[in-house]
Protein backbone atom coordinates (compact mmCIF):
# COMPACT_ATOMS: atom_id res chain seq x y z
CA UNK A 1 0.00 0.00 0.00
CA UNK A 2 2.71 2.28 1.02
CA UNK A 3 4.59 4.70 -1.76
CA UNK A 4 7.12 5.15 0.51
CA UNK A 5 10.62 4.22 -0.42
CA UNK A 6 11.31 0.78 1.00
CA UNK A 7 13.67 0.68 4.22
CA UNK A 8 14.05 -1.63 7.04
CA UNK A 9 15.07 -0.63 10.26
CA UNK A 10 15.36 -2.41 13.71
CA UNK A 11 16.98 -2.68 16.93
CA UNK A 12 17.93 -4.79 19.66
CA UNK A 13 18.78 -3.39 23.47
CA UNK A 14 22.18 -3.57 24.87
CA UNK A 15 21.02 -5.54 28.01
CA UNK A 16 22.55 -8.70 28.80
CA UNK A 17 23.49 -11.92 26.83
CA UNK A 18 21.57 -12.03 23.75
CA UNK A 19 19.65 -15.74 23.03
CA UNK A 20 17.66 -18.11 20.77
CA UNK A 21 14.76 -15.67 21.04
CA UNK A 22 16.71 -12.58 20.18
CA UNK A 23 18.05 -14.95 17.08
CA UNK A 24 15.18 -16.31 15.70
CA UNK A 25 12.85 -13.43 16.05
CA UNK A 26 15.03 -10.73 15.08
CA UNK A 27 18.52 -11.02 14.27
CA UNK A 28 17.97 -14.02 11.42
CA UNK A 29 15.49 -11.94 9.51
CA UNK A 30 17.51 -9.39 9.65
CA UNK A 31 20.23 -10.90 8.12
CA UNK A 32 17.78 -12.58 5.13
CA UNK A 33 15.99 -9.26 4.49
CA UNK A 34 19.27 -7.57 3.36
CA UNK A 35 19.60 -9.01 0.11
CA UNK A 36 16.70 -7.27 -1.32
CA UNK A 37 16.14 -4.43 0.95
CA UNK A 38 17.56 -1.28 2.21
CA UNK A 39 18.43 -2.08 5.47
CA UNK A 40 19.49 0.14 9.22
CA UNK A 41 20.16 -2.02 12.16
CA UNK A 42 20.90 -0.15 15.61
CA UNK A 43 22.02 -1.06 19.16
CA UNK A 44 19.06 0.81 20.96
CA UNK A 45 21.71 1.96 24.04
CA UNK A 46 19.42 4.71 25.41
CA UNK A 47 16.62 2.28 25.84
CA UNK A 48 18.88 0.33 27.93
CA UNK A 49 18.61 3.11 30.67
CA UNK A 50 14.76 2.72 30.73
CA UNK A 51 14.98 -0.49 32.84
CA UNK A 52 18.39 -0.40 34.64
CA UNK A 53 20.43 3.56 34.52
CA UNK A 54 23.66 2.74 35.59
CA UNK A 55 25.43 -0.13 33.74
CA UNK A 56 28.82 -2.10 34.90
CA UNK A 57 29.82 -2.51 30.99
CA UNK A 58 27.70 -0.89 28.64
CA UNK A 59 30.46 0.02 26.16
CA UNK A 60 31.11 -3.84 26.45
CA UNK A 61 27.11 -5.07 25.72
CA UNK A 62 27.25 -2.57 22.62
CA UNK A 63 29.77 -4.14 21.27
CA UNK A 64 28.46 -7.84 21.80
CA UNK A 65 25.49 -7.26 20.26
CA UNK A 66 27.41 -4.88 17.66
CA UNK A 67 29.25 -8.21 17.00
CA UNK A 68 26.46 -10.62 17.15
CA UNK A 69 25.31 -8.53 14.01
CA UNK A 70 28.27 -9.21 12.01
CA UNK A 71 28.72 -12.53 13.02
CA UNK A 72 25.36 -13.41 12.00
CA UNK A 73 26.27 -12.05 8.72
CA UNK A 74 24.57 -8.40 8.45
CA UNK A 75 27.04 -6.72 6.50
CA UNK A 76 27.79 -3.21 7.17
CA UNK A 77 29.03 -1.93 4.22
CA UNK A 78 26.11 -2.59 2.56
CA UNK A 79 23.70 -1.43 5.04
CA UNK A 80 24.02 0.88 8.13
CA UNK A 81 25.08 -0.80 11.64
CA UNK A 82 24.98 1.53 14.43
CA UNK A 83 24.21 2.69 18.00
CA UNK A 84 21.27 5.12 18.70
CA UNK A 85 23.53 7.89 20.92
CA UNK A 86 24.95 8.43 17.95
CA UNK A 87 22.35 10.33 16.66
CA UNK A 88 20.44 12.94 18.67
CA UNK A 89 17.85 13.01 17.08
CA UNK A 90 16.21 10.20 17.82
CA UNK A 91 15.76 11.71 21.37
CA UNK A 92 14.27 14.90 19.20
CA UNK A 93 12.13 12.83 17.31
CA UNK A 94 10.94 11.37 20.50
CA UNK A 95 10.17 14.78 22.54
CA UNK A 96 7.88 15.61 19.56
CA UNK A 97 6.10 12.43 19.67
CA UNK A 98 5.84 12.76 23.13
CA UNK A 99 3.35 15.19 22.25
CA UNK A 100 2.04 13.88 19.99
CA UNK A 101 0.75 10.40 21.49
CA UNK A 102 -1.67 10.11 24.11
CA UNK A 103 -1.54 9.13 27.69
CA UNK A 104 -4.24 7.14 27.42
CA UNK A 105 -2.21 4.83 24.27
CA UNK A 106 0.76 4.44 26.99
CA UNK A 107 -1.21 3.49 29.55
CA UNK A 108 -1.98 0.48 27.47
CA UNK A 109 1.22 -1.07 26.87
CA UNK A 110 1.41 -4.19 28.25
CA UNK A 111 5.30 -3.85 28.25
CA UNK A 112 5.63 -1.21 30.46
CA UNK A 113 3.38 -2.92 32.96
CA UNK A 114 5.20 -6.23 32.76
CA UNK A 115 8.51 -4.27 33.54
CA UNK A 116 7.51 -1.81 36.08
CA UNK A 117 5.78 -4.53 38.08
CA UNK A 118 3.92 -3.90 41.44
CA UNK A 119 5.88 -0.90 41.83
CA UNK A 120 4.72 1.84 38.99
CA UNK A 121 5.59 4.62 40.90
CA UNK A 122 9.37 3.99 40.71
CA UNK A 123 9.46 3.09 37.31
CA UNK A 124 11.23 5.26 35.39
CA UNK A 125 9.29 8.10 33.05
CA UNK A 126 11.74 6.82 30.32
CA UNK A 127 10.30 3.14 30.64
CA UNK A 128 6.95 4.78 30.36
CA UNK A 129 7.69 6.84 27.22
CA UNK A 130 9.97 3.89 26.00
CA UNK A 131 7.23 3.41 23.00
CA UNK A 132 7.51 6.92 21.94
CA UNK A 133 11.39 6.56 21.29
CA UNK A 134 11.13 2.85 19.48
CA UNK A 135 8.73 5.23 17.01
CA UNK A 136 11.21 7.84 16.71
CA UNK A 137 13.98 5.04 16.20
CA UNK A 138 11.95 3.93 13.41
CA UNK A 139 10.15 7.09 11.79
CA UNK A 140 13.44 9.33 11.89
CA UNK A 141 14.25 7.04 8.54
CA UNK A 142 10.47 6.90 7.40
CA UNK A 143 11.65 3.66 7.91
CA UNK A 144 8.66 1.04 6.29
CA UNK A 145 9.76 -2.70 7.65
CA UNK A 146 10.13 -3.63 11.52
CA UNK A 147 11.40 -7.43 11.87
CA UNK A 148 11.29 -7.83 15.54
CA UNK A 149 9.46 -11.05 17.66
CA UNK A 150 5.75 -10.87 18.91
CA UNK A 151 6.77 -8.78 22.33
CA UNK A 152 7.34 -6.05 20.44
CA UNK A 153 3.74 -6.10 18.06
CA UNK A 154 1.98 -3.69 20.21
CA UNK A 155 4.37 -0.96 20.32
CA UNK A 156 4.51 -0.84 16.09
CA UNK A 157 0.70 -0.52 16.05
CA UNK A 158 0.72 2.56 18.75
CA UNK A 159 4.18 3.58 16.52
CA UNK A 160 1.43 3.62 13.44
CA UNK A 161 -1.19 5.55 15.60
CA UNK A 162 1.45 8.12 16.24
CA UNK A 163 2.24 8.42 12.26
CA UNK A 164 -1.32 8.29 11.44
CA UNK A 165 -1.63 11.40 14.17
CA UNK A 166 1.41 13.33 13.01
CA UNK A 167 0.14 13.25 9.53
CA UNK A 168 -3.51 14.21 10.35
CA UNK A 169 -2.81 16.59 12.69
CA UNK A 170 0.03 18.22 10.14
CA UNK A 171 -1.14 17.38 6.58
CA UNK A 172 -2.37 20.83 5.61
CA UNK A 173 1.25 21.85 6.73
CA UNK A 174 2.88 19.01 4.95
CA UNK A 175 1.16 19.27 1.42
CA UNK A 176 2.54 22.66 0.66
CA UNK A 177 5.91 21.28 1.52
CA UNK A 178 5.87 18.31 -1.24
CA UNK A 179 7.10 16.47 0.83
CA UNK A 180 4.13 14.51 1.89
CA UNK A 181 2.90 11.24 -0.15
CA UNK A 182 -0.67 10.11 -1.27
CA UNK A 183 -1.55 6.82 0.73
CA UNK A 184 -4.58 4.93 1.95
CA UNK A 185 -5.01 4.14 5.43
CA UNK A 186 -8.28 1.55 6.05
CA UNK A 187 -10.68 4.08 3.41
CA UNK A 188 -9.48 6.94 4.07
CA UNK A 189 -7.12 9.41 1.98
CA UNK A 190 -4.20 10.45 3.43
CA UNK A 191 -1.46 12.90 2.99
CA UNK A 192 1.24 11.51 4.56
CA UNK A 193 4.81 12.49 5.93
CA UNK A 194 5.16 9.23 8.03
CA UNK A 195 4.74 5.46 6.82
CA UNK A 196 2.40 2.81 8.13
CA UNK A 197 5.45 0.79 9.65
CA UNK A 198 4.47 -3.28 8.74
CA UNK A 199 5.96 -5.18 11.27
CA UNK A 200 7.62 -8.51 9.81
CA UNK A 201 6.81 -11.14 12.37
CA UNK A 202 6.00 -14.10 11.19
CA UNK A 203 8.08 -17.22 11.20
CA UNK A 204 7.68 -20.35 12.96
CA UNK A 205 9.59 -19.00 16.08
CA UNK A 206 8.01 -15.38 16.49
CA UNK A 207 7.84 -15.95 20.44
CA UNK A 208 10.26 -18.13 21.69
CA UNK A 209 9.80 -19.23 25.02
CA UNK A 210 11.28 -19.98 28.71
CA UNK A 211 12.94 -23.74 28.25
CA UNK A 212 12.15 -23.59 31.96
CA UNK A 213 8.45 -22.78 31.70
CA UNK A 214 6.87 -22.26 28.25
CA UNK A 215 4.07 -19.78 29.24
CA UNK A 216 7.04 -17.62 29.83
CA UNK A 217 9.07 -15.56 27.12
CA UNK A 218 12.78 -16.18 26.60
CA UNK A 219 14.20 -13.38 28.27
CA UNK A 220 17.50 -11.78 29.17
CA UNK A 221 16.39 -10.80 32.42
CA UNK A 222 15.47 -14.37 33.60
CA UNK A 223 16.88 -14.92 36.60
CA UNK A 224 17.83 -18.72 35.74
CA UNK A 225 20.41 -18.99 33.25
CA UNK A 226 18.67 -22.31 32.18
CA UNK A 227 15.65 -20.82 31.14
CA UNK A 228 17.47 -19.48 28.43
CA UNK A 229 20.65 -20.10 25.15
CA UNK A 230 23.04 -17.58 24.69
CA UNK A 231 24.41 -17.01 22.19
CA UNK A 232 27.54 -17.26 23.76
CA UNK A 233 27.00 -20.85 24.97
CA UNK A 234 29.22 -23.41 24.22
CA UNK A 235 28.62 -26.54 22.58
CA UNK A 236 27.89 -28.34 26.13
CA UNK A 237 25.89 -25.59 27.75
CA UNK A 238 23.32 -25.95 24.50
CA UNK A 239 23.41 -29.52 25.42
CA UNK A 240 23.04 -29.60 28.67
CA UNK A 241 20.04 -26.53 29.02
CA UNK A 242 18.09 -28.60 25.93
CA UNK A 243 18.56 -31.80 28.06
CA UNK A 244 17.24 -30.58 30.95
CA UNK A 245 14.47 -28.02 29.25
CA UNK A 246 11.27 -28.74 30.83
CA UNK A 247 8.92 -31.14 28.89
CA UNK A 248 6.06 -33.13 29.36
CA UNK A 249 5.78 -37.34 29.41
CA UNK A 250 4.34 -37.87 26.35
CA UNK A 251 5.26 -38.92 22.57
CA UNK A 252 5.35 -35.74 20.18
CA UNK A 253 1.96 -35.70 18.11
CA UNK A 254 2.24 -36.26 13.89
CA UNK A 255 -0.03 -32.87 13.46
CA UNK A 256 0.53 -29.54 14.85
CA UNK A 257 -3.06 -29.39 16.39
CA UNK A 258 -1.49 -31.98 18.81
CA UNK A 259 0.71 -29.43 20.36
CA UNK A 260 -2.03 -27.51 21.72
CA UNK A 261 -1.99 -27.47 25.35
CA UNK A 262 2.19 -28.74 25.61
CA UNK A 263 3.65 -25.29 25.77
CA UNK A 264 6.75 -27.00 26.52
CA UNK A 265 6.52 -29.18 23.31
CA UNK A 266 5.29 -26.72 21.11
CA UNK A 267 8.14 -24.11 21.98
CA UNK A 268 10.58 -26.71 21.40
CA UNK A 269 9.36 -28.16 17.92
CA UNK A 270 8.99 -24.48 16.94
CA UNK A 271 12.51 -23.42 17.36
CA UNK A 272 13.99 -26.99 16.08
CA UNK A 273 11.40 -25.70 13.29
CA UNK A 274 13.06 -22.24 13.06
CA UNK A 275 16.83 -23.59 12.83
CA UNK A 276 16.20 -25.97 10.45
CA UNK A 277 14.25 -23.84 8.37
CA UNK A 278 11.00 -26.23 8.04
CA UNK A 279 7.78 -25.48 9.46
CA UNK A 280 6.36 -27.40 12.72
CA UNK A 281 4.83 -29.58 10.36
CA UNK A 282 7.58 -30.71 8.80
CA UNK A 283 9.38 -31.14 12.11
CA UNK A 284 6.64 -33.76 13.17
CA UNK A 285 6.05 -35.41 10.10
CA UNK A 286 10.11 -36.54 10.64
CA UNK A 287 9.56 -36.96 14.74
CA UNK A 288 5.71 -37.31 14.87
CA UNK A 289 5.39 -40.25 17.96
CA UNK A 290 8.77 -40.09 19.45
CA UNK A 291 10.17 -39.97 22.60
CA UNK A 292 11.71 -36.51 23.33
CA UNK A 293 14.61 -38.57 24.13
CA UNK A 294 14.81 -39.17 20.46
CA UNK A 295 14.04 -35.54 19.84
CA UNK A 296 16.28 -33.93 22.10
CA UNK A 297 19.70 -35.41 20.95
CA UNK A 298 18.55 -34.50 17.12
CA UNK A 299 17.82 -30.51 18.68
CA UNK A 300 21.33 -30.26 20.32
CA UNK A 301 22.48 -31.15 17.38
CA UNK A 302 20.80 -29.03 15.14
CA UNK A 303 21.22 -25.94 17.65
CA UNK A 304 25.18 -26.48 17.77
CA UNK A 305 25.78 -26.60 14.33
CA UNK A 306 23.35 -23.75 13.69
CA UNK A 307 24.89 -21.46 16.89
CA UNK A 308 28.31 -22.78 16.89
CA UNK A 309 30.13 -20.63 13.75
CA UNK A 310 28.32 -17.53 15.30
CA UNK A 311 29.50 -18.09 18.58
CA UNK A 312 32.84 -18.39 17.28
CA UNK A 313 32.84 -15.64 14.91
CA UNK A 314 31.33 -13.37 18.03
CA UNK A 315 34.49 -14.65 20.09
CA UNK A 316 36.74 -13.22 16.75
CA UNK A 317 35.00 -10.04 16.80
CA UNK A 318 35.28 -9.34 20.25
CA UNK A 319 38.88 -9.44 20.16
CA UNK A 320 39.19 -6.49 18.11
CA UNK A 321 36.86 -3.81 19.71
CA UNK A 322 38.53 -1.20 17.44
CA UNK A 323 37.33 -2.56 14.70
CA UNK A 324 33.62 -3.02 16.10
CA UNK A 325 33.87 0.79 17.36
CA UNK A 326 35.05 1.61 13.55
CA UNK A 327 31.41 0.18 12.06
CA UNK A 328 29.58 1.70 14.81
CA UNK A 329 31.29 4.96 14.08
CA UNK A 330 31.14 4.64 10.28
CA UNK A 331 27.36 3.44 10.84
CA UNK A 332 26.31 6.21 13.11
CA UNK A 333 27.51 8.93 10.85
CA UNK A 334 25.42 7.75 7.61
CA UNK A 335 22.77 7.33 9.88
CA UNK A 336 22.92 11.15 11.57
CA UNK A 337 23.09 12.32 7.50
CA UNK A 338 19.54 10.67 7.04
CA UNK A 339 18.23 11.38 10.13
CA UNK A 340 18.83 15.14 10.10
CA UNK A 341 17.02 15.20 6.75
CA UNK A 342 13.77 13.44 8.31
CA UNK A 343 14.02 16.07 10.74
CA UNK A 344 14.87 19.20 9.03
CA UNK A 345 11.71 18.88 7.10
CA UNK A 346 10.00 17.84 10.33
CA UNK A 347 11.01 21.29 11.88
CA UNK A 348 10.16 23.15 8.83
CA UNK A 349 6.72 21.54 9.13
CA UNK A 350 6.29 22.26 12.70
CA UNK A 351 7.50 25.87 11.99
CA UNK A 352 10.40 26.12 14.22
CA UNK A 353 12.28 29.13 13.30
CA UNK A 354 15.94 28.19 11.85
N1 LIG B 1 11.62 -14.73 23.40
C1 LIG B 1 11.66 -14.07 22.23
N2 LIG B 1 11.21 -14.66 21.10
C2 LIG B 1 11.26 -14.02 19.89
N3 LIG B 1 11.76 -12.76 19.76
C3 LIG B 1 12.23 -12.15 20.86
N4 LIG B 1 12.79 -10.94 21.07
C4 LIG B 1 13.10 -10.79 22.37
N5 LIG B 1 12.75 -11.89 23.06
C5 LIG B 1 12.20 -12.75 22.15
C6 LIG B 1 13.02 -9.98 20.00
O1 LIG B 1 14.39 -9.62 20.03
C7 LIG B 1 14.52 -8.28 19.59
C8 LIG B 1 15.42 -7.52 20.51
O2 LIG B 1 14.83 -7.47 21.79
P1 LIG B 1 15.32 -6.40 22.83
O3 LIG B 1 16.56 -6.83 23.46
O4 LIG B 1 15.41 -5.08 22.22
O5 LIG B 1 14.16 -6.31 23.87
P2 LIG B 1 13.30 -7.36 24.64
O6 LIG B 1 12.15 -7.74 23.76
O7 LIG B 1 12.95 -6.72 25.92
O8 LIG B 1 14.28 -8.63 24.82
P3 LIG B 1 14.55 -9.57 26.05
O9 LIG B 1 15.55 -10.53 25.61
O10 LIG B 1 13.31 -10.14 26.62
O11 LIG B 1 15.21 -8.63 27.11
P4 LIG B 1 14.74 -8.20 28.54
O12 LIG B 1 14.84 -9.42 29.39
O13 LIG B 1 15.73 -7.15 28.88
O14 LIG B 1 13.33 -7.72 28.43
C9 LIG B 1 13.12 -7.69 19.48
O15 LIG B 1 12.72 -7.68 18.12
C10 LIG B 1 12.29 -8.66 20.25
O16 LIG B 1 10.96 -8.73 19.76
Amino acid sequence: MSEFKPLVFSGVQPTGNLHLGNYLGAIRKFVALQDNNDCMYCVVDLHALTAQLVHEDMRGQIRSITAAFLAAGIDPKRHIVFNQSQVPQHAELAWIFNCVARIGWMNRMTQFKDKAGKDREQASLGLYAYPSLMAADILVYRATHVPVGEDQKQHLELTRDIAMKFNMDFMEKIRPTGLGVDITVGDEPVHAYFPMVEPLIDGPAPRVMSLKDGSKKMSKSDPSDLSRINLMDDSEAISRKIRKAKTDPDALPSEVDGLKCRPEADNLVGIFAALADKTKAEVLTEFGGQQFSVFKPALVELAVEVLAPINAEMRRLMDDPGHIDAVLRDGGERARARAEKTMTEIRDIIGFVR
